[in-house]
């Protein structure tokens, strides 16, 4: 087994999952002042620092993505890549710095990042980094995603991808099709095999060694403004078609983003994706919000409750862990 097969299968596998711990400053200011929490370098970490020390890290979370801040800073005399080393996980880091204006399809996005990754990558591995992360953003409507759309963030996906492995790191790969809209679930399905096979044909030409690639993909859903919903059945069905269809099966693994559903929606339908999975694939969590968000809203009543935060988390870890292995249940959730 090659090193980087290793590392994904380390971070994926055994029923654990990624928290996507990764917001920029700008959206960890959003995430903090929604709940009334001043946004400064000592309330980042310490809300940060709560989730990476939890009992649930050891066998909920096989890894970690951190942000350029996050990665630098320290706890005590441990470097925070230590710390989440310590709890039994991978630390890894957002490298892309960002979706920007698509010139010549400027309602669109283009994830920029690429010039002088190679340093920057060299020196997120001297921290601890051992996987990263490098997200492109498609919007769906009549017209959109674009080809130029597809073709250039797939082309930024592949060249980021290459660089990685490069210096010995495996990268999370994330074409992320947002579920802003109101198009069905249907034509997510569409458009969502399209930009994965898209990105797939670009790192295959980019000579990627996929045994050593994560894809963090969005589940296929109906817009949120459409006023049909399918179930989480349906939910399942059609993501399970869609990453049959489009992921090559050299790919260790697929770990979703959770993309704006609410925490149980999110662990609800990862839970039939498993329990109905007939791919080769292990599938599993690497949620942001729906990780963190019943810990965010606790910890803001009282920052320095710090015990309470973590059980609110490790419940949800529980419940994403169980999810990731199809063995989660209604009952379950509700015993806290
Ligand atoms: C954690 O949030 C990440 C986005 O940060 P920026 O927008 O500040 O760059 C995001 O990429 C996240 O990792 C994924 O979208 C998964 O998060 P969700 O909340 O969708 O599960």
């Amino acid at each position: 087994m090659n090193e980087l097969n290793k590392i994904s299968l380390q971070i994926l596998s055994g029923g654990k999952g990624i928290l996507a711990a990764d917001e920029s400053t700008g959206t960890m200011t959003k995430r903090l002042e929604s709940v009334n929490v001043p946004s400064n370098e000592k309330n980042r970490l310490s809300f940060r620092k709560a989730l990476f020390s939890s009992e649930s890290m050891k066998n909920c979370i096989g890894g970690v993505i951190l942000y350029d801040e996050t990665i630098k800073q320290t706890d005590g005399s441990k470097s925070i890549t230590e710390l989440i080393n310590e709890n039994g996980a991978v630390a890894g880091i957002k490298v892309d710095t960002g979706a920007k204006t698509l010139s010549g399809s400027p309602e669109e996005k283009i994830t920029e990042g690429l010039d002088g990754l190679r340093e920057r990558l060299k020196e997120y591995y001297k921290l601890g980094a051992r996987f990263t992360k490098w997200r492109g953003v498609y919007n769906i409507s009549e017209t959109y995603p674009s080809k130029l759309c597809i073709h250039s963030n797939a082309h930024a996906l592949a060249r980021y991808a290459s660089l990685v492995q490069e210096c010995g790191m495996v990268p999370i790969v994330e074409p992320e099709v947002l579920m802003d809209g109101d198009h069905s679930a249907d034509v997510c399905y569409k458009k969502t095999s399209e930009v994965i096979k898209r990105c797939f044909e670009e790192l295959v030409i980019h000579k990627v060694d996929l045994s050593g690639v994560i894809l963090k993909p969005n589940m296929i859903l109906d817009g949120a403004k459409s006023k049909k919903k399918i179930n989480s059945e349906e939910v399942a069905d059609l993501t399970l078609k869609c990453l049959n269809e489009s992921v090559p099966k050299e790919i260790p693994g697929i770990a979703f983003l959770s993309g704006g559903q609410s925490e149980v929606q999110a662990t609800e339908n990862l839970n039939l994706i498993n329990k109905k999975n007939n791919t080769n694939f292990i599938m599993t969590y690497s949620y942001g919000r729906a990780l963190q968000q019943g810990a965010l809203k606790y910890w803001s009543k009282n920052i320095e409750d710090i015990t309470g935060t973590q059980k609110v988390f490790n419940h949800r870890a529980n419940m994403c862990s169980l999810a990731a292995k199809g063995k989660w249940s209604k009952e379950l959730e509700l015993q806290n």
